[in-house]
């Protein structure tokens, strides 16, 4: 590790408007909605939308191709020279996608000065993180909402990994496997990684702080506990109060630093995090083309 790499991580986390509290008023992010497919079943999504995983719930982002994901960089990063962070954050989940990197890799010959962001459930991070890492990513979101499978076979449904489906503890066991060695390998690797948890009462609400604990161990740098989105076969359990999150936020601290500004973005959003610019009006969106 150069002086010179730790200096310019400083630098990105400090421009990052979801990293770095203080940067969301003044740096924007730009997602890209390249990613379609998935391969794991939550039990909270309902696929017509977004992964809710770094999602709203609800909405459902246009699918770009990769050239015309470039199309639009050009477009937005024109109108808007304070964006800084280029995501790929779904709809589905952005390595079970090749369109994910080949999107990295034209903005990254053409913008070099970009910070590369992406979100992910895991699942295939220990064998994609080569891809990661060349086309360029340095901050990476992993979705962990349990790290004992048990609680994980209640959150995830079923898993589709190298063509196989596993169901339950099976499935359960090798996401939570996967994200671990895949976050720690990611860490060793440089990248900052982030960790999203979805705050499940009554499934893992007594669990984050377990949650918490290992990611101190694996030199993870911010955590993120979002409220359940009621919806799909999680229809029926309640979202925490809000105070149920400040607790677990509150109780996991001491272990990792906590990301409280989180505005659950779409997988098309671009602009300040305060002001999601995909919501624009039509007019406005026709007159930058995109
Ligand atoms: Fe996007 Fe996520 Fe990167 Fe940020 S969002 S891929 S880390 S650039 Fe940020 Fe949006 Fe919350 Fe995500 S506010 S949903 S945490
Ligand atoms: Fe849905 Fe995201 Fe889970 Fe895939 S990873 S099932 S898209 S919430």
């Amino acid at each position: 590790d150069s002086p010179k790499f730790e200096e310019e991580l400083l630098r990105k986390i400090a421009e990052h408007p979801c990293y770095d509290r203080k940067a969301q008023h003044k740096y924007g992010r730009i997602h890209l909605a390249v990613a379609p497919s998935c391969n794991i079943q939550c039990n909270f999504c309902v696929r017509d939308f977004d992964c809710v995983n770094e999602s709203r719930p609800g909405v459902t982002s246009k699918v770009l191709t990769p050239q015309e994901a470039l199309e639009k960089t050009r477009q937005v990063i024109k109108d808007y020279p304070f964006i800084k962070v280029v995501g790929i954050a779904g709809p589905g989940d952005p390595l079970a996608n090749k369109e994910t990197f080949e999107t990295f890799e034209l903005i990254k010959k053409e913008f070099p000065d970009l910070t590369l962001c992406m979100s992910t459930n895991g699942l295939l991070l220990p064998e994609k993180l080569e891809d990661i890492l060349r086309v360029g990513v340095s901050t990476l979101t992993v979705t962990i909402n349990a790290i004992d499978p048990e609680i994980q076979a209640k959150i995830v449904d079923h898993i589709v990994y190298h063509g196989k489906i596993y169901k339950g503890i099976e499935g359960a066991k090798i996401q939570v496997k996967n994200q671990l060695e895949g976050v720690k390998a990611a860490v060793d690797a440089g990248i900052v990684v982030k960790v999203n948890t979805v705050l499940i009462p009554g499934i893992n609400d007594k669990h984050v702080v377990e949650i918490a604990r290992k990611l101190n161990e694996l030199g993870v740098y911010i955590m993120n506990i979002m409220p359940l989105i009621s919806q799909g076969a999680f229809a029926n359990i309640e979202p925490p109060t809000p105070e149920e999150r400040k607790a677990a936020q509150q109780a996991c601290e001491p272990y990792v630093l906590q990301m409280r500004h989180c505005r659950q973005c779409r997988a098309d959003a671009y602009g300040l995090l305060s002001q999601d610019m995909s919501q624009m009006s039509e007019e406005r969106r026709k007159l930058i083309k995109i």
